[in-house]
C-alpha cells in the first residue's frame, strides 16, 4: 500500500535488522540515498547496512557513502528483518540483492520515479521529488542532526539527479535544500570535481566513438548514438564509463529526444533516453520494459543484438516524439 513519509519512519523505527537496497548499474542518487539511509538509521540507533548488486563505480568511490555498501555476497551472512529498496521503479532493479530477503517483496520502498507503481508492502513515492536522496533528507529531518558527512552524503544524490542543478526538476525547494546541505558542510565542488572532471583519457576516446555514431531522425530533433561492445574493448573501457554520455547527445542543438545505446560486455544493450522539454521518454522506456522519469528513463535488453535494439527503440522513440509534439 502506499503510505505517507510518518508512515514509512515509524515502520524504520521498528526495524532491529534494516537492509537497505539501490538499484544495480547505481548512479550517484542510488548511492547517496542508500548511503544516506544507512547513516541516518545507525545514528539513530538502529542496525542498518547498504546493498547494491554492481561495482559502485570508481570515481564515486572517493566521496563519503561509498564505503557503507556492500555487495549481496557480502551480506549473505547476515540476517534482515526489515528491507528497504530506494531509487529503484520496480524489484528487477536491484538485480541479484534480491536473494538477501525473504518473500517476493520488500517491507518498504522510498522513490520518485513516475513509474514505480508500488511493489514493496508500504510504498512512499513523490514524482515531484527532483532525487530519492531528497526523501531520505525529509526522514533524516526527522530523526537525526544533520552533520557534515551525512550532509555531503545526500548532497550527491541531489546534485547527480538534477545534473548538477540544471533539470527542469530544479525549483527554490531543490536550491533550498542544496544550501541547507551547503551550510552544514557539504561542498558541490567536491562531487562535481569527482564525477565531472575525472574522465579518463579512455573514457574520452570511447566519448570520440560515441560520437562518430550520432545519427538524427525528425530534422534533428531526436538523436541517437551507441557504444559497441568492440568499442569498450579497444578503448578499455567498461559501461561504467559512458556515464554522462547520453548528456552529450542532448547537448547537441535542436534535439528533443536523446538515447544513447550501450552493448555492454555479457551481451547486454543497456538503453538510455532523455529529452529536453516536452517529450514524456518514461513511456517510451515503460512501454519497452524499463521505466523513469518524463525527462529520464531507460530501459535493457538481454540476447539482443544492438542493431534490432536500436531498431525497436528509434521507432518507439519517434512514435512518442510524434504524439507529444501533436499535445
Ligand atoms: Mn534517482
Amino acid at each position: 500500500m502506499w503510505a505517507t513519509l510518518e508512515q514509512i519512519i515509524d515502520r524504520l523505527k521498528q526495524g532491529r535488522a534494516i537492509l537497505v537496497i539501490g538499484h544495480a548499474q547505481p548512479d550517484g542518487d542510488a548511492i547517496s540515498s542508500v548511503a544516506g539511509l544507512v547513516t541516518v538509521l545507525r545514528r539513530y540507533g538502529l542496525s542498518a547496512s547498504g546493498c547494491i548488486a554492481d561495482d559502485i563505480p570508481w570515481y564515486y568511490k572517493s566521496l563519503p557513502g561509498a564505503d557503507l555498501i556492500a555487495s549481496p555476497r557480502e551480506l549473505r551472512a547476515h540476517s534482515f528483518d526489515t528491507t528497504v529498496v530506494v531509487d529503484s521503479s520496480d524489484i528487477d532493479r536491484i538485480g541479484e540483492a534480491d536473494v538477501l530477503f525473504e518473500g517476493d517483496v520488500p517491507d518498504v520502498t522510498l522513490d520518485h520515479h513516475r513509474t514505480n507503481r508500488g511493489f514493496g508492502r508500504l510504498n512512499y513515492c513523490d514524482p515531484d521529488s527532483a532525487a530519492t536522496a531528497m526523501i531520505v533528507l525529509d526522514i533524516a529531518r526527522a530523526l537525526v542532526p544533520v552533520d557534515r558527512e551525512l550532509a555531503q552524503i545526500l548532497l550527491l544524490g541531489i546534485a547527480t539527479d538534477t545534473g548538477f542543478f540544471k533539470y527542469p526538476s530544479v525549483g527554490a525547494h531543490v536550491l533550498e535544500a542544496a544550501a541547507q546541505l551547503v551550510q552544514h558542510g557539504a561542498s558541490i565542488q567536491r562531487i562535481a570535481s569527482a564525477v565531472l572532471e575525472n574522465r579518463s583519457l579512455n573514457t574520452l576516446r570511447l566519448l570520440a566513438r560515441m560520437f562518430d555514431t550520432i545519427t538524427l531522425r525528425e530534422e534533428g530533433k531526436v538523436a541517437f548514438g551507441w557504444v559497441s561492445k568492440e568499442a569498450l574493448q579497444e578503448t578499455g573501457c567498461t559501461d561504467q564509463d559512458t556515464e554522462g554520455f547520453v548528456g552529450e547527445i542532448r547537448a547537441l542543438h535542436g534535439v528533443e529526444v536523446a538515447i544513447l545505446f550501450v552493448e555492454s560486455s555479457e551481451g547486454e544493450v543497456h538503453v538510455s533516453l532523455r529529452s529536453k522539454s516536452f517529450v514524456d521518454v518514461s513511456e517510451v522506456a515503460a512501454a519497452l520494459g524499463g521505466g523513469g522519469h518524463a525527462r529520464a528513463a531507460g530501459c535493457s535488453f538481454k540476447k539482443a543484438s544492438l542493431d534490432a535494439v536500436v531498431d525497436k527503440v528509434v521507432t518507439a522513440a519517434v512514435q512518442g516524439f510524434r504524439k507529444d509534439a501533436r499535445r
